[in-house]
């Protein structure tokens, strides 16, 4: 794992700053908490299934993705993430390789076998946050980490009954503590265990910034800019959910408020360790600057001379 991520890391030019958070968190005698899950840069990413979920109801959750990478002449399922507009999809910075060639797939229910009413589509552009992995460096906010990448796709997928967005939450808005959300993914059913084939669905109460930072849950290692659910030992995010959403329902609106980030290398269900996502509402500036950005936005000039 380690010789595999070093790999990984110096091609991405951050070999030399992982390190040195490494060392700085031996010194801190965080030795329970693995480095790499700081901010989690595995590729293929190595996180978050759903523990103790359920089969979803087919196409009940039609903004959920299947984030697939080409491997030896195949597709292979790699990471969830989340359809915010006809040609957007959310996920998680960590799920992204720029070695790698992707494709997303919408509608989808079970990976193992064709369903109807399921699209692939083709990537256009992936756009990871330009301060992505910087766990060491926080901003004016707090903030740190940014495990959060927009992908473009190359049409505008057609919305129906299997393909639905989700909503983005208001800039800022935390939810309250207990709020009930719900994580989806076809990540691994127990920790170690095999994969889903069909779509997970499980109920993952949030848990409020105060709580998740206390020293036995995640201390300092949660920023304010990422959000806890989940905890109670039973029910978790595993490998394989990451960039997956974390869907809340607010005013009969579906909102995705996180995307599925890291969890405990003591088991993805563990108790105290819920599962952490990125918050969304913490990036919706840096989600609008992105897409206004590829949209190439034409402001309107008056064509009058001023004499
Ligand atoms: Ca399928």
């Amino acid at each position: 794992m380690c010789t595999i991520e070093l790999r990984e890391v110096e091609e991405d030019g951050l070999c030399e700053y992982s390190h040195n958070v490494w060392v700085k968190l031996m010194v801190s005698s965080l030795i329970s908490v693995p480095w790499q899950l700081l901010c989690p840069h595995t590729v293929p990413p190595l996180l978050a299934r759903v523990v103790g979920g359920e089969d979803a109801r087919a196409h009940s959750w039609p903004w959920q993705i299947s984030l697939q990478y080409s491997r030896n002449g195949a597709w292979s399922h790699t990471c969830g993430g989340t359809l915010i507009a006809p040609s957007w999809v959310l996920t998680a910075a960590h799920c992204i390789s720029s070695s790698l060639t992707y494709r997303v797939v919408l509608g989808e229910h079970n990976l193992e076998v064709e369903d109807d009413g399921a699209v692939v589509a083709e990537v256009e552009k992936i756009i990871v946050h330009e301060k992505w992995n910087s766990f060491l460096i926080i901003d004016s906010k707090g903030y740190g980490c940014n495990d959060i990448a927009l992908i473009k796709l190359s049409q505008p997928v057609q919305r129906s009954d299997t393909i639905q967005a989700a909503c983005l939450p208001p800039n800022g808005l935390e939810l309250e503590n207990g709020y009930p959300c719900e994580i989806t993914g076809w990540g691994r059913l127990s920790t170690n265990g095999p994969l889903a084939e069909v779509l997970q669905q499980a109920r993952l109460p949030v848990v409020d910034h105060e709580t998740c930072s206390q020293s036995d849950w995640w201390g300092g290692l949660v920023r304010t800019s990422m959000v806890c659910a989940g905890g109670d030992g039973v029910v978790a995010g595993c490998n394989g959910d990451s960039g997956g959403p974390l869907s809340c329902q607010r005013n009969g609106l579906w909102e995705v408020h996180g995307i599925v980030s890291f969890g405990s290398s003591w088991g993805c269900n563990t108790a105290k360790k819920p599962t952490v996502f990125t918050r969304v509402s913490a990036y919706i500036d840096w989600i609008n600057e992105v897409r206004a950005e590829l949209w190439g936005w034409v402001l309107p000039v008056l064509l009058h001379v001023q004499v």
